[in-house]
């Protein structure tokens, strides 16, 4: 892309409406805009990270073995009334009436939904265990939106649902999501941790949020330092092997980790003073194992082996995809801007011309831009006629993780610099080993 042709509205004031890091940052680098309170407008950089954020996502539920499919915004209220949720949820949920006088409502959450879709084409426990997953935008009306995607009204969720005929079953499922997030956030260039939690309105008793540690973030924390050395890595896992997924959720359910609603403090000071960690976090992802609460108000049940019929055993699972752009910028920046991880950033490599309109670097750029456009690097060429310092500070501020620069006095030793944007070291290379180092990061992720 060139940035002459891309619509990427940067500021360089600070707004004075935002209050953390990673809003201010996302309004000036052009990411995305307010329409209205808690509901944005994602302009082109914001929605190609969403985008790459929602890939990771599905490739990693797709290896789990789960469904992807998509469900309307727009329910109907009566599904609602069978699970007991329409009265429970209050004012968060918005409302509305169609020109029948209908009551429906615009999701929050897909329990009852799935839960339908589910009775009506399943019977047996052959069928079984399922999970079936979207990614769409949902609807809450939070009392107070705030900190721009990370608290929105409108916000785009990941939610799955798994089917499965019994309480075995349905763990392995809970143990094969607490695996697959944890293989997802990494991806991402994320440590989040996973904290025993509290159900609120979804329900059940099994539950474990998933965060990621920032000054800025919602919950107060407490852990074992011993968690953080914990990685998946390249780790192959077989999600069928239910000993395997077991073993892996035990090992990073066993430190420590709970947020302040299920906080024990007699629990904590057992751990050694040193390791004792209190901070904040921000919720990115939640898993739940809540068994038959809407199989059974809702009459969903599979035959059994024995034929016999059963309430089947579920559970649901989200990740605030929207909420992960803020949660990542809050963990990734610096007084000039966003430092994206190399696996979520918009584009992969910014190419700055320090002397537009002179022939042999405007030369020079157009040939990096071509190849590096073929080798799949995604660059954004910076073509404009600006001076040089703002065009660094534009590259600074929307935080690709490398730059190369490109002026008449490098080229004339056959040379550019390549610059990363997390340590600001610069070496000066040929562009072609600069694009060969480039094909290879890249290609290690
Ligand atoms: C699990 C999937 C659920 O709704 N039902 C379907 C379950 N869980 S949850 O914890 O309530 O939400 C899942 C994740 O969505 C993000 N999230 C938000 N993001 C931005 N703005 C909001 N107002 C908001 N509310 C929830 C969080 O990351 C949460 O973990």
């Amino acid at each position: 892309m060139r940035l002459s042709k891309y619509f990427l509205p940067i500021l360089k004031e600070n707004p004075s409406d935002a209050q953390i890091v990673s809003h201010r940052l996302m309004l000036r680098a052009g990411m995305i805009r307010q329409a209205q309170s808690g509901i944005y407008s994602w302009l082109p950089m914001g929605f190609k990270v969403l985008r790459k954020l929602e890939n990771i996502v599905h490739e990693e539920q797709i290896r789990a073995g789960h469904n992807p499919m998509l469900m309307p915004t727009m329910q109907s209220a009566d599904l609602w009334r069978e699970s007991g949720r329409y009265e429970d949820y209050g004012k968060e949920m918005l409302r509305v009436t169609d020109r029948h006088g209908r009551d429906m409502l615009f999701g929050p959450t897909n329990e009852e939904l799935i839960t339908d879709i589910f009775r009506n084409n399943v019977r047996s426990y052959k069928d079984l265990p399922l999970t079936l997953y979207q990614i769409q935008w949902k609807f809450r009306d939070e009392v107070r939106p705030r900190f721009g995607v990370m608290r929105g009204r409108e916000f785009l969720m990941k939610d799955g649902y798994n089917f499965d005929v019994d309480k075995a079953s349905a763990m392995q499922s809970y143990n094969r999501h607490m695996v697959s997030y944890l293989r997802t956030y990494e991806r991402m260039g994320m440590k989040a941790i996973p904290m025993r939690a509290d159900s609120g309105p979804i329900g059940g008793e099994d539950t474990h949020e998933f965060l990621v540690l920032a000054e800025t973030g919602e919950s107060e924390v407490f852990y074992d330092r011993n968690i953080l050395d914990l990685h998946l890595g390249d780790r192959i896992v077989d999600y069928e092997n239910w000993d395997e997924c077991a073993a892996i959720f035990d090992e990073w359910t066993k430190p420590y980790a709970r947020t302040d609603e299920t906080h024990d403090p007699v629990l904590f000071a057992q751990i050694p003073e040193e390791r004792q960690m209190k901070s904040r976090g921000i919720e990115v992802g939640q898993i739940f194992y809540f068994g038959t609460k809407y199989s059974e108000s809702m009459n969903a049940k599979v035959i059994t082996p024995e034929n016999s019929e059963v309430p089947i055993h579920m559970g649901s699972h989200g990740i605030g995809v929207s909420r992960m752009i803020g949660a990542i910028i809050e963990a990734s920046h610096d007084d000039n801007g966003i430092i994206w991880p190399e696996a979520v950033t918009p584009f992969g490599v910014g190419i700055v011309n320090l002397k537009q309109g002179d022939e042999v670097t405007d030369l020079a750029c157009e040939a990096l831009y071509k190849s590096s456009t073929l080798l799949g690097i995604d660059p954004l060429y910076d073509d404009r006629s600006e001076r040089a310092g703002a065009k660094f500070a534009s590259m600074d501020l929307i935080g690709l993780p490398w730059r190369i620069t490109v002026g008449p006095r490098g080229l004339k030793n056959g040379i550019v610099e390549l610059t990363s944007r997390k340590t600001g070291k610069s070496e000066e290379l040929t562009p072609e080993l600069a694009l060969e180092k480039l094909v290879k990061i890249y290609a290690d992720l």
